[in-house]
């Protein structure tokens, strides 16, 4: 099949790209439109060209797959050159989303003419890249340096009404009439002959570019792309173009062959691999989920049911006591009209979601539900009683889901007389923040039961990946290889801040210890202050609970801002001292040696194990659940990039067991 065919509609040639799934800009596609827009130019009765994809979008920019590979011809600056210097008008027809190489192309184009539900942005920097086919060169020509500098820098689309208003499509077709409307449009260009983007004047105020960074700083913290982005633009305001096309040519190939795009490509690609699931066959059949159960309406249950509520699907939600019950639901109810004050949606939408949810005092209420997720606290005797009573309650084919955090899913299944029917729903909180899902596979778990919570967790906008059934799965397993060093350089002599600060650096939102004051350390504490084990019990003691009460491993202004603690240090050392523990030096390096290299050990033993389904996996848990840095790639990618001879070595001389994949890498 030919991914770029051209048909005559009168005077005009129309190209038409069809290259499933986005209609990316493959080589094949590059010579396509090359070839096209040179039988337009050849053909003296041909007055115009339309170039138009099949399927369901435009171009959605360059391949990405082939980024990887040796490049080859043509290239897309130079297919792109041939149209926007092309003697007869050539005029884009958008339709789905025209992104990066995409947009590229477009603006290329004479003209643009798009459907009113079609989306067009550069998202090249959520790729850790710039739009390097003159896209940061011709933006600011056509929509200004502050619509540019935006665009570029968050990669955020903007809708074709908008788009229109801001002069980057120059008509609107009827959703359904694309094709013949822009065949009319383009008659009308005709008259006007080609106008090229190139040639425009950029206009706009540069300031914008600086009260950007100020506004971004703390979420572009450590990004190299959004930088790079405006500095492009910013060059497009004073340099001729060829000079702003070599300047923006040479920030894009500092991108391409640097680390961080290549960690966000791997992002890229792996979170949507995520979404399948090893062996299962095509036509399996998924559960059909109209309604759904949440048992517990503290803060992990009620964040589980407005992510339902908020897709649509109606919640029946459990408590004991109705006071519990009360305050739940009030909580939800809180959380949206909060949302909807900051105008996120209006307040009929908030009543909308409200009418969905049925609160109950009763298990019995979840008689017709097609999926239960039990979110009551992490208690065996207490979730198989549960799971007991949900076997007798439930309709046949419900899928009985548990989302404990560590607990054994086989056991809590081995409760009901249809272990199929149960699989692990492991959600972060807050759960209707967090876009991460693990979906715990059961030893008996049925494979649509399996297949339907994958899908659900996409239906309410989380990134789900598959876990095998082991103490913590895939995310808090790693975890726990972290904190246990953590603590224990805080006993040899690093401090809570010098460790912390490792983690900020490294990219992280927060640290460990920052972590633990920020959950509370009185969670899970016997409450007996003089019985003291662990330096959590001494911090306990102490009254030192974490942000809760402004002093933990830190202490907390008003603003939470954290400052190290005279105090915190000194119970520190005080249980040093208890332990027999000298206080020496600790590097940072050191730090980095012994809390991150386990977590990458682990994660190949997790693969050995079987208790992820591919590496990528491992990566996705963690950016999406933990806050490792995107364009850090995850602890896998990460763990590549560093080097395994370099993690075996370290992970020995730290007296760590390694796993035997990894000692095969190195
Ligand atoms: C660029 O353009 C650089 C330029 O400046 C030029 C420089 C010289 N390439 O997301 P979906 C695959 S950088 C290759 O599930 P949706 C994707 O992997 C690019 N493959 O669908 C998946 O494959 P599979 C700038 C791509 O409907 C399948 O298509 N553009 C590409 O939810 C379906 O994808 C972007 O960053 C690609 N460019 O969303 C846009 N895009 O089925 C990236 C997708 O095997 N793409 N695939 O898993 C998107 O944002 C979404 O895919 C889109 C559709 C919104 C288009």
């Amino acid at each position: 099949m030919q991914s770029v065919t051209t048909h005559r509609e009168g005077e005009i040639l129309v190209i038409l790209v069809n290259n499933p799934p986005v209609n990316a800009l493959s080589w094949h596609v590059r010579q396509g439109l090359k070839d096209g827009v040179e039988e337009a130019l050849n053909d003296p009765t041909i007055k115009a060209a339309i170039i138009r994809c099949e399927g369901t979008t435009f171009i959605a920019g360059a391949d990405i797959t082939e980024f990887s590979q040796a490049p080859k011809e043509p290239a897309l600056g130079a297919t792109l050159d041939a149209m926007e210097t092309a003697s007869k008008p050539i005029i884009a027809a958008i339709h789905g989303t025209a992104l990066g190489g995409g947009l590229e192309t477009a603006l290329c184009c004479h003209y643009r003419i798009a459907v009113p539900s079609a989306k067009l942005g550069v998202p090249e920097v959520k790729l850790g890249l710039l739009p390097g086919a003159g896209g940061t060169q011709r933006l600011p020509r056509l929509v200004g340096v502050e619509a540019a500098a935006a665009m570029c820098s968050s990669g955020d689309p903007v809708p074709a009404a908008k788009a229109k208003e801001m002069g980057l499509v120059d008509a609107l077709a009827g959703e359904a009439s694309l094709a013949e409307d822009a065949i009319a449009f383009a008659r009308e260009c005709i008259a006007k002959g080609p106008r090229a983007t190139r040639d425009l004047l950029v206009k706009g105020d540069l300031s914008v570019i600086e009260q950007l960074k100020t506004a971004n700083g703390k979420k572009w913290k450590g990004f190299e792309a959004p930088y790079a982005n405006l500095a492009c633009v910013e060059a497009a305001t004073r340099l001729p173009f060829d000079e702003g096309m070599a300047f923006e040519r040479t920030e894009f190939m500092k991108l391409m062959m640097g680390s961080q795009s290549a960690a966000q490509r791997h992002m890229f690609f792996a979170e949507r691999q995520a979404a399948k699931i090893d062996g299962l066959p095509k036509d399996t059949p998924l559960r059909d989920i109209k309604k759904v159960g949440v048992i517990g309406a503290g803060t992990m249950g009620g964040g589980i049911t407005m992510n339902f509520l908020s897709a649509g699907v109606p919640v029946t939600i459990v408590e004991m006591q109705q006071d519990a019950l009360d305050r739940g639901v009030g909580i939800i109810r809180k959380n949206y009209e909060n949302s909807a004050a900051k105008g996120r949606f209006t307040q009929e939408k908030v009543e909308q979601m409200m009418a969905l949810l049925t609160p109950s005092l009763s298990l019995d209420a979840l008689a017709d539900v097609d999926l239960v997720i039990e979110a009551i606290y992490e208690n065996m005797d207490v979730k198989k009683e549960v799971f007991g009573k949900l076997d007798a309650i439930c309709k046949p084919g419900a899928i009985l889901a548990s989302n404990t955090s560590y607990l054994n899913v086989d056991t809590i299944a081995s409760a009901t007389s249809r272990p199929e029917d149960v699989l692990g729903m492991h959600f972060f909180s807050p759960a209707n923040v967090m876009k991460l899902l693990e979906v715990v596979r059961g030893e008996k778990t049925a494979i649509d039961a399996l297949a339907t919570a994958m899908a659900i967790g996409k239906k309410i906008g989380k990134i789900a990946v598959v876990a095998g059934v082991c103490d913590g799965f895939i995310g808090n397993r790693m975890l726990s290889k972290r904190q246990g060093p953590a603590n224990a350089l805080l006993m040899e002599g690093a401090s809570p801040a010098q460790i912390d600060n490792v983690f900020l650096e490294f990219g992280f939102p927060m640290g460990p210890f920052q972590m633990g004051d920020l959950a509370g350390m009185d969670i899970g504490w016997h409450r007996d202050p003089t019985k003291i084990d662990t330096l959590r019990d001494a911090m306990c003691a102490a009254g030192r609970f974490g942000q809760k009460n402004g002093k933990g491993y830190y202490d907390y202004d008003e603003k939470r801002n954290r400052t190290p603690s005279a105090e915190a240090l000194v119970i520190i050392e005080d249980f040093r001292s208890r332990s027999n523990m000298k206080k020496r030096d600790v590097t940072d390096q050191e730090i980095v040696e012994r809390c991150l290299y386990p977590m990458v050990n682990e994660g190949h033993l997790i693969l050995e194990e079987g208790m992820a389904q591919r590496a990528s996996d491992i990566d996705v848990v963690w950016i999406y659940g933990y806050g490792w840095p995107v364009y850090r790639g995850g602890p896998m990618f990460w763990g590549d990039l560093e080097g395994a001879g370099k993690i075996v070595e370290a992970l020995e001389r730290h007296g760590v067991k390694v796993a035997q994949s990894l000692k095969a890498k190195a």
